[in-house]
């Protein structure tokens, strides 16, 4: 009787972790070169210039544990909110130091404005305005953090609203941008912050 060999599902697991999912140099689906660099960066662990599945796998199990302060193998509520709380300031630090050309550890206007498109100046002055509190024309790294904050949103609310910057927002503003397709909802979307 012949019956069919069946592949053992533990094999074909393996054979797909063995294979490198992304490789330095690869066309990466449409991902720009700068993403894939970080990428390839941050998971290949053995420096062979591929990832792997398995070498995510790691990374991922790593920062499990990382994030699971209490080492019960599970992530309570707190512990998560802990964890994408200092992902995100470790984010906006790695950000804000490469904003700072100069390494000052200030934002000047044109630092700011330089990490904006050309096309949003305006709107990257206007917010700058608004971030920095103490108004000694530039910002800190604290500054910088809190336009991620529910009030740094309203910011860029603002900030894009008032289209020629005189820090009011006047009817024909407003509704220039409702009929804006990027629209007063479509904020989050400029330079990164
Ligand atoms: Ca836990
Ligand atoms: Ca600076
Ligand atoms: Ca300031
Ligand atoms: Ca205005």
């Amino acid at each position: 009787m012949l019956k069919q060999q069946a592949i053992p599902f533990t094999l074909i697991i393996s054979l797909a972790l063995s294979a490198p999912v992304f490789a330095r140099g690869g066309h990466g689906m449409g991902m720009d070169s700068d993403f894939m660099a970080k990428f390839i960066a941050q998971y290949d662990s053995n420096q062979d210039g591929t990832v792997t599945t398995e070498e995510i796998q790691a990374a991922r199990a790593a920062e499990f544990q990382q994030a699971d302060i209490n080492a019960n193998g599970i992530l309570e509520l707190q512990e998560l909110q802990a964890d994408m709380e200092s992902k995100q300031a470790e984010h906006q630090a790695t950000r804000f130091a490469q904003i700072d050309t100069d390494g000052n550890g200030q934002l000047s206007v044109a630092e700011f404005q330089d990490s904006y498109p050309r096309t949003d100046t305006g709107i990257a002055t206007t917010l700058f305005g608004l971030a920095d509190q103490d108004k000694n024309g530039a910002l800190s790294l604290e500054e910088f953090t809190a336009l991620r904050s529910p009030e740094g949103h309203v910011w860029h609310h603002f900030a894009q609203l008032d289209s020629d910057g005189d820090g009011v927002i006047s009817a024909a503003e407003y509704s220039a941008a409702k009929m804006d397709n990027r629209g007063p909802g479509g904020m989050g979307g400029h330079g990164g912050f």
